[in-house]
């Protein structure tokens, strides 16, 4: 079963970039030492995602870091990515295994213990687990699930388990607290002025 090896999960949005190309934003990322990234672009039809996923592959090839493709099992193979992040929204996990084998990586979002015993019972290889903290995106479903729910998932759960929803410098010790793998995060650094140092303080808070 493949694990992840990775401390910081970056998943992608190109409108949160302040205009900057994200194909930039990405290798100023990797350069600043990410080792994983997740292609959600969800409002781009096939044909402009693939283009897409292969330049982000071409980049994490040269910089050796994974690259996994939100929901789309077609183009993560098209591009020969390292794997696909589901949400619950997608494709039963069970299926999206079949689809690609033993040796791809598969991420899956959860949002309660219920989801997040499904996604292991299902053969996902980590979860993420969230929002843990406000985050405008997910402002409508509600309160954020805060630190005791992510302690409670951590218990619970054998998984590798990322931590997402308002991720932040400032909070990261805490959700490292809670025992997680790591973190999975947009803002931080798609948002970031210098995204390769946003991305290096990130890591170092990561690695204490
Ligand atoms: N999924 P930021 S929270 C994409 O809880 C996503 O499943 C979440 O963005 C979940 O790091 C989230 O800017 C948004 O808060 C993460």
């Amino acid at each position: 079963m493949p694990t992840p090896n990775f401390d910081l999960y970056l998943v992608t949005d190109r409108n949160q970039t302040h205009g900057g190309d994200l194909l930039w934003v990405l290798e100023a990322a990797l350069d600043g030492g990410v080792e994983a990234i997740q292609l959600r672009e969800k409002d781009l039809g096939g044909r402009e995602l693939f283009f897409l996923a292969e330049s982000a592959r071409k980049l994490t090839q040269r910089y050796h870091a994974r690259l996994l493709i939100n929901d789309r099992i077609d183009i993560a193979l098209a591009v020969d990515a390292d794997g696909v992040h589901l949400s619950t929204a997608s494709i039963p996990i069970e299926s999206a295994r079949v689809l690609l084998g033993r040796q791809q990586l598969l991420g899956v979002s959860t949002h309660s213990l219920e989801e997040a015993a499904e996604a292991e019972r299902n053969g996902a290889d980590f979860i993420l687990f969230g929002p843990v903290y406000f985050t405008p995106s997910k402002a409508s479903y509600g309160a954020p699930q805060g630190l005791a729910a992510l302690k409670k998932i951590v218990e619970k759960i054998s998984l590798p388990i990322y931590a997402i929803g308002g991720i932040k410098p400032e909070n990261i010790a805490d959700a490292r607290c809670a025992g997680v793998r790591g973190v999975a995060l947009i803002s931080a650094v798609m948002s970031a002025a210098d995204p390769k140092d946003a991305t290096k303080k990130i890591l170092n808070l990561l690695k204490r």
